[in-house]
């Protein structure tokens, strides 16, 4: 099975007026027919960053090309951006790392929600594991190697040094246990594939 393809468009951050290079990009789900990061509703993933320094999320909307602003988090914090309420809607949401709180505004109703999930160290993921249509708490510890998926799975998979990706990669509904390890470039997707893909070099 190649999933080369599948990787292309993962980690490429999007490019946004003013965009600096301290913004964090938000990346879509590279083979979910529910975009990570769809926003407005139109099915496709919109380009959104999420800027560090003013807690400030900057939309574009695919539907009109329109731009969204939104302040939600603090500095040190992890945008991610996902649809936990199950409207098929992305809701800003962010994670922060000093208490393991994530901290979300639900899009249906705009009622904030908070979760405590994970501890300092561990790197948040967003994607739907069991497949209800919702975005599942997620934690990877480096120091194990350990997926923590809240109410759902504990799975061993990956090393430290790994970077842990999540996505559909089998295009099942099901978010992929999924590692990248930078020493042989390659990725690991739990049952379904171990593929090597290096990105390009490219100027910036
Ligand atoms: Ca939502
Ligand atoms: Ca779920
Ligand atoms: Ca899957």
């Amino acid at each position: 099975m190649t999933i080369t393809g599948l990787f292309a468009g993962l980690l490429v951050a999007p490019s946004v007026a003013s965009a600096d290079d301290a913004d964090v990009g938000i990346a879509a789900s590279p083979a979910s027919q529910k975009p990570a990061a769809d926003f407005d509703g139109d099915g496709f993933a919109d380009k959104a960053v999420w800027r560090p320094g003013n807690g400030t999320w900057y939309v574009i909307r695919s539907g009109n090309g329109s731009v969204a602003t939104r302040q939600w988090g603090v500095s040190g914090d992890v945008p991610v951006a996902a649809d936990y309420d199950g409207d098929h809607l992305a809701d800003f949401a962010v994670w922060r790392p000093s208490n393991g709180v994530w901290y979300i505004i639900q899009s249906s109703t705009g009622t904030v929600v908070t979760q405590q999930w994970g501890t300092p160290g561990d790197v948040p993921l967003t994607g739907d594991f069991n497949g209800d249509g919702r975005s599942d708490f997620t934690v990877w510890r480096p120091s194990n190697g350990v997926w923590y998926v809240l109410g759902i799975a504990t799975v061993q998979w990956g090393t430290a040094g790994d970077v842990p990706v999540s996505g559909d990669f089998n295009a099942d509904g099901r978010a992929d246990f999924t590692v990248w390890r930078p020493g042989d470039g390659v990725w690991y997707v739990r049952g379904i594939a171990t593929q090597q893909w290096v990105p390009p070099v490219t100027s910036r």
